[in-house]
């Protein structure tokens, strides 16, 4: 089934499965050298809530692809509260463009700029005479350390916490200790990129790929200047609306 927007939180309460975001009307892709002719077939996201998922979300809607949704999944399986479906495929977001499926978030990011950010507003396009290249390289660096630096380390602590037993003591707070130097470390690297200088994003004066594939990062564990500068930002607010996103505060750490 499929709902409108307007919809959805009535269908957050209803339905306790994966949620789907649906492009009505999929844009005219730009035609890349390397990639077979667009398909007129509808592109869906498989949005999990509380999730990773919502980078995906907050791309589509910042690349202005029209949305609706249907089904809903509240919460990871790794939440108390979390229902007993599973998902499949196993883990969100999953795009699914035509005939074309795609796991992993950096992978969906790089292909959706790809295709439909023709201006190259979200990761940089490389002129001819080889303008861009820097931002681009910067930017793709930001998309990438936000899953295999970011949530590698911070992860393994908020799995820790939730899966330690609750009499645990001594064990749980020493190894989380050990563990959170590399979250500080990530986060002195992260502050001092945005200290250096008077932008308000992690690329420049507005947001890009860079800033909506580290937010969820660190909105797990830290609310700082910059998380509020990105979620004031129109395209992210639209997709909170649209998929009831939240995070769960299980996942706050710092
Ligand atoms: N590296 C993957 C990670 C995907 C992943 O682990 N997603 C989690 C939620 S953030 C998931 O779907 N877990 C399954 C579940 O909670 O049921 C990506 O960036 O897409």
């Amino acid at each position: 089934m499929i709902l409108a927007f307007s919809s959805i939180s009535k269908a957050i309460q209803i339905h306790s499965k994966h949620q789907i975001i649906t492009i009505k009307h999929p844009p005219t892709p730009i035609p890349p050298q390397s990639m077979s002719p667009p398909t007129p077939l509808p592109t869906t996201l498989h949005f999990l809530q509380s999730s990773r998922s919502i980078r995906t979300a907050w791309l589509l809607e910042s690349l202005s692809l029209s949305l609706s949704l249907s089904l809903s999944l509240p919460t990871p399986s790794t939440s108390p509260t979390a229902p007993t479906t599973k998902l499949l495929p196993p883990s969100a977001p999953v795009l699914r463009d035509g005939g074309l499926i795609i796991y992993e978030s950096g992978a969906i990011a790089e292909f959706l700029c790809e295709r439909y950010d023709g201006e190259g507003r979200f990761v940089s396009r490389v002129g001819e005479d080889g303008m861009g290249e820097k931002e681009r390289a910067k930017t793709l660096m930001w998309v990438h350390a936000a899953e295999v630096t970011f949530m590698v380390h911070a992860f393994a602590i908020a799995h820790l916490r939730m899966f330690s037993p609750k009499n645990a003591t001594g064990f749980t707070e020493e190894t989380e200790e050990g563990m959170s130097v590399n979250v500080r470390k990530d986060f002195d690297w992260l502050k001092s990129e945005l200290s250096q200088s008077e932008d308000a994003f992690l690329m420049g004066d507005r947001v890009t790929a860079a800033d909506i594939r580290v937010h969820f990062s660190v909105q797990c564990i830290l609310i700082e200047e910059w998380l509020k500068r990105c979620e004031q930002d129109g395209a992210y607010q639209k997709t909170v609306e649209k998929t009831g996103y939240s995070v769960l505060p299980v996942t706050r750490m710092y």
